[in-house]
Protein backbone atom coordinates (compact mmCIF):
# COMPACT_ATOMS: atom_id res chain seq x y z
CA UNK A 1 0.00 0.00 0.00
CA UNK A 2 1.73 3.51 -0.99
CA UNK A 3 0.71 6.39 0.94
CA UNK A 4 0.98 10.10 0.29
CA UNK A 5 1.02 12.46 3.15
CA UNK A 6 0.31 15.70 2.47
CA UNK A 7 1.38 18.59 5.33
CA UNK A 8 0.69 22.22 5.28
CA UNK A 9 3.83 24.33 6.73
CA UNK A 10 1.72 26.90 8.31
CA UNK A 11 1.28 26.40 11.98
CA UNK A 12 4.77 23.42 11.51
CA UNK A 13 4.80 23.65 15.56
CA UNK A 14 1.64 21.89 15.08
CA UNK A 15 1.49 19.92 11.82
CA UNK A 16 4.99 18.60 12.39
CA UNK A 17 3.12 16.44 15.26
CA UNK A 18 0.44 15.56 13.08
CA UNK A 19 2.77 13.97 10.54
CA UNK A 20 5.02 12.45 13.37
CA UNK A 21 1.56 11.08 14.61
CA UNK A 22 0.31 9.92 11.16
CA UNK A 23 3.98 8.42 10.14
CA UNK A 24 3.54 6.29 13.56
CA UNK A 25 0.38 4.69 12.65
CA UNK A 26 1.43 4.05 9.35
CA UNK A 27 4.20 2.22 10.59
CA UNK A 28 2.33 0.54 13.22
CA UNK A 29 -0.25 -1.29 10.86
CA UNK A 30 2.67 -2.66 9.01
CA UNK A 31 3.30 0.08 5.64
CA UNK A 32 6.51 0.07 4.51
CA UNK A 33 8.87 2.81 5.39
CA UNK A 34 9.52 3.41 1.30
CA UNK A 35 5.97 3.03 0.54
CA UNK A 36 5.66 6.27 2.37
CA UNK A 37 5.82 9.64 0.87
CA UNK A 38 5.84 12.74 2.94
CA UNK A 39 5.16 16.46 0.77
CA UNK A 40 5.04 19.65 2.01
CA UNK A 41 2.70 22.74 0.83
CA UNK A 42 2.91 26.32 2.00
CA UNK A 43 -0.58 26.30 3.81
CA UNK A 44 -3.50 24.10 4.72
CA UNK A 45 -5.49 26.17 1.22
CA UNK A 46 -2.83 24.32 -1.03
CA UNK A 47 -3.02 20.81 0.12
CA UNK A 48 -6.08 19.71 -1.82
CA UNK A 49 -4.20 20.55 -5.31
CA UNK A 50 -1.05 18.69 -4.34
CA UNK A 51 -3.37 16.09 -2.74
CA UNK A 52 -5.19 15.15 -6.12
CA UNK A 53 -1.86 16.05 -8.49
CA UNK A 54 -0.41 12.85 -6.28
CA UNK A 55 -4.05 11.00 -6.72
CA UNK A 56 -3.68 11.80 -10.42
CA UNK A 57 -0.27 10.38 -10.48
CA UNK A 58 -1.48 6.42 -9.93
CA UNK A 59 1.09 6.24 -7.69
CA UNK A 60 -0.64 6.05 -4.25
CA UNK A 61 -3.45 4.50 -2.67
CA UNK A 62 -4.46 6.87 -0.31
CA UNK A 63 -3.53 10.66 0.73
CA UNK A 64 -2.95 11.89 4.00
CA UNK A 65 -3.69 15.73 4.27
CA UNK A 66 -2.60 17.41 7.78
CA UNK A 67 -2.73 20.87 8.46
CA UNK A 68 -3.92 23.38 11.21
CA UNK A 69 -6.10 26.31 10.72
CA UNK A 70 -6.05 28.94 13.67
CA UNK A 71 -8.77 30.96 14.25
CA UNK A 72 -7.61 34.69 13.97
CA UNK A 73 -9.45 37.73 14.54
CA UNK A 74 -10.84 38.42 10.74
CA UNK A 75 -13.19 36.19 8.74
CA UNK A 76 -9.78 34.46 6.78
CA UNK A 77 -10.17 31.54 8.98
CA UNK A 78 -13.42 30.35 7.61
CA UNK A 79 -12.72 30.83 4.10
CA UNK A 80 -9.55 28.92 4.28
CA UNK A 81 -11.57 26.10 6.60
CA UNK A 82 -14.57 25.39 4.08
CA UNK A 83 -12.41 26.02 0.40
CA UNK A 84 -9.55 23.31 2.33
CA UNK A 85 -12.56 20.85 3.45
CA UNK A 86 -14.49 20.79 0.02
CA UNK A 87 -11.26 20.98 -1.83
CA UNK A 88 -10.28 17.62 0.12
CA UNK A 89 -13.76 16.10 -0.73
CA UNK A 90 -13.84 17.08 -4.40
CA UNK A 91 -10.13 15.84 -4.85
CA UNK A 92 -11.17 12.35 -3.36
CA UNK A 93 -14.22 12.38 -4.96
CA UNK A 94 -12.82 13.20 -8.41
CA UNK A 95 -9.65 11.08 -8.41
CA UNK A 96 -11.41 8.05 -6.86
CA UNK A 97 -8.01 7.76 -4.25
CA UNK A 98 -9.12 8.00 -0.64
CA UNK A 99 -8.11 11.18 1.53
CA UNK A 100 -8.58 12.16 4.69
CA UNK A 101 -9.22 15.28 6.40
CA UNK A 102 -6.48 15.47 9.25
CA UNK A 103 -6.61 19.49 9.17
CA UNK A 104 -7.08 21.04 12.57
CA UNK A 105 -9.45 23.71 12.92
CA UNK A 106 -8.97 25.13 16.46
CA UNK A 107 -10.03 28.71 18.56
CA UNK A 108 -6.55 28.42 19.54
CA UNK A 109 -2.61 27.48 20.21
CA UNK A 110 -3.63 25.37 23.17
CA UNK A 111 -6.61 23.23 21.51
CA UNK A 112 -4.48 23.04 18.43
CA UNK A 113 -1.73 21.52 20.64
CA UNK A 114 -4.28 19.32 22.41
CA UNK A 115 -4.95 17.63 19.16
CA UNK A 116 -1.60 17.03 18.08
CA UNK A 117 -0.19 15.85 21.07
CA UNK A 118 1.39 12.43 21.39
CA UNK A 119 -0.85 9.22 21.74
CA UNK A 120 -4.08 7.85 20.14
CA UNK A 121 -6.01 10.97 20.45
CA UNK A 122 -3.22 12.43 18.09
CA UNK A 123 -5.05 13.68 14.85
CA UNK A 124 -2.64 12.64 12.35
CA UNK A 125 -3.10 9.25 13.76
CA UNK A 126 -6.79 9.26 13.35
CA UNK A 127 -6.23 10.88 9.94
CA UNK A 128 -3.46 8.03 8.68
CA UNK A 129 -6.15 5.03 10.17
CA UNK A 130 -8.82 6.88 8.31
CA UNK A 131 -6.92 6.20 4.98
CA UNK A 132 -5.81 2.45 5.86
CA UNK A 133 -9.91 1.88 6.49
CA UNK A 134 -10.80 3.62 3.69
CA UNK A 135 -8.37 2.02 1.06
CA UNK A 136 -9.37 -1.52 2.40
CA UNK A 137 -13.35 -0.63 2.66
CA UNK A 138 -12.95 0.43 -1.39
CA UNK A 139 -10.87 -2.41 -2.02
CA UNK A 140 -13.60 -4.56 -0.77
CA UNK A 141 -11.45 -6.55 1.58
CA UNK A 142 -12.40 -7.00 5.05
CA UNK A 143 -10.51 -5.41 8.25
CA UNK A 144 -11.85 -2.06 7.75
CA UNK A 145 -13.29 -0.79 11.42
CA UNK A 146 -16.83 -0.12 11.12
CA UNK A 147 -19.59 -2.26 8.94
CA UNK A 148 -18.41 -1.16 5.52
CA UNK A 149 -15.46 -4.03 5.31
CA UNK A 150 -18.10 -6.30 6.80
C1 LIG B 1 -3.04 33.07 5.38
C2 LIG B 1 -3.22 31.97 6.35
C3 LIG B 1 -3.78 32.22 7.63
C4 LIG B 1 -4.21 33.59 8.05
N1 LIG B 1 -3.91 31.27 8.54
C5 LIG B 1 -3.55 30.00 8.21
C6 LIG B 1 -3.70 28.95 9.15
O1 LIG B 1 -4.11 29.12 10.30
N2 LIG B 1 -3.34 27.69 8.74
C7 LIG B 1 -2.85 27.42 7.48
O2 LIG B 1 -2.57 26.26 7.18
N3 LIG B 1 -2.69 28.42 6.59
C8 LIG B 1 -3.01 29.67 6.92
N4 LIG B 1 -2.84 30.68 6.02
C9 LIG B 1 -2.16 30.37 4.74
C10 LIG B 1 -3.09 29.80 3.65
O3 LIG B 1 -3.41 28.45 3.89
C11 LIG B 1 -2.37 29.88 2.29
O4 LIG B 1 -1.13 29.20 2.37
C12 LIG B 1 -2.12 31.31 1.86
O5 LIG B 1 -3.32 32.04 1.87
C13 LIG B 1 -1.48 31.37 0.45
O6 LIG B 1 -2.38 30.81 -0.51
Amino acid sequence: MRIAVVVAQFNAFVTSRLRDGALAQLREAGVDAGDIRVFDVPGAFEVPQLAKRLADSGHYDGVICLGCLIRGGTPHFEYIASATAHGIMRAALESGVPMSFGVLTTNDVEQALERAADGPSNKGREAAQAVLDMVRALDGRPGASGSAGA
